[in-house]
């Protein structure tokens, strides 16, 4: 994606987070907690729960009895609307009860389909367990949204379709590249071994050794796989030494090409930039 586009997902994120008070936490991709024994809890799908921690997540609408209700998921190409939606249990009733981890209770990730579009959202949940945030899907095209949560001893990463209507105009993903641009910074991603990712975040030549806090780490990263979607679990590497860059550990589920979307914050702003990732084996 284009620069531009990217500071303005950028901007909008950043202006979402401080709107809806999104408080600080780390994403649930930071790894599936061992179940808490909530009496809801069947024993069996504790083990599911524990098992399921490193399959990539993201490719359902419904999983371990919860599912991903939206309202409406047709958008005016465009205009900012309120995308809504609820999760609710196998018996229909809707979910009130989320743990908070690191503060926030939910994260939204939205992207076109061919991944050159990102924003990270942190919805509102309202007193009828509906979820709301203002949303504006810029380009026509069919988009994928995925909400990430804890609840009932669950870390969950449900995901389902919006689509703007419209001319689409599919842009191939970018090509590899190692080093990225945004907002007057230069991010270099280093790859020792296989999903062990470091970047380094450069102004005016020097590195930045003041980036603040973002979602309880010094930065936060989602990955995708293109062709799926599927959402990759990434962890922060923390108890690096202070600025040493940012570190993370993603957990490649098989060759594919990957798109890695990294935020971090500096001077009060979170700037989004994104790497592509060829990965064989
Ligand atoms: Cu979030």
């Amino acid at each position: 994606m284009g620069a531009q586009t990217i500071r303005r997902l950028a901007t909008f994120a950043g202006v979402a987070t401080l709107a809806f008070g999104g408080a600080a936490a780390a994403g649930g991709a930071l790894g599936a907690e061992p179940p808490n024994g909530s009496s809801a809890e069947p024993k069996h799908a504790m083990a599911e729960t524990h098992a399921a921690g490193h399959a990539p997540v993201g490719l359902a609408i419904a999983d371990r009895g919860l599912r991903l209700e939206v309202a409406d998921a047709t958008f005016d190409t465009g205009r900012t609307e309120p995308l809504r939606f609820r999760i609710v249990d196998d018996a229909g009733r809707t979910v009130r009860d989320f743990e908070a981890e690191h503060g926030a209770r939910l994260h939204l990730i939205v992207v076109r389909r061919d991944l050159n579009s990102y924003q990270h959202l942190h919805p509102r949940l309202g007193a009828d367990g509906t979820w709301s945030v203002p949303l504006e899907l810029r380009e026509a095209g069919s988009y994928r949204i995925y909400a990430d949560f804890h609840s009932g001893g669950r870390d969950l990463t449900l995901g389902a379709d919006l689509s703007a209507p419209g001319d689409f105009q599919p842009r191939p993903l970018p090509a590899e590249s190692t080093v990225a641009k945004v907002d007057g910074y230069a991010v270099e991603l280093n790859e020792r071994a296989p999903g062990a990712l470091k970047f380094t975040v450069r102004r005016g030549g020097r590195e930045v050794t003041d980036l603040q806090p973002y979602l309880g780490a010094r930065g936060h990263l989602v990955a995708l796989r293109e062709g799926d979607l599927a959402y990759l679990h990434v962890h922060p590497e923390e108890g690096a030494t202070p600025g040493a860059g940012i570190s993370f550990m993603a957990e490649y589920p098989s060759a594919s090409r990957y798109r890695l979307f990294l935020q971090f914050k500096h001077d009060g702003r979170v700037h989004t930039t994104a790497f592509t990732r060829e990965v064989t084996r």
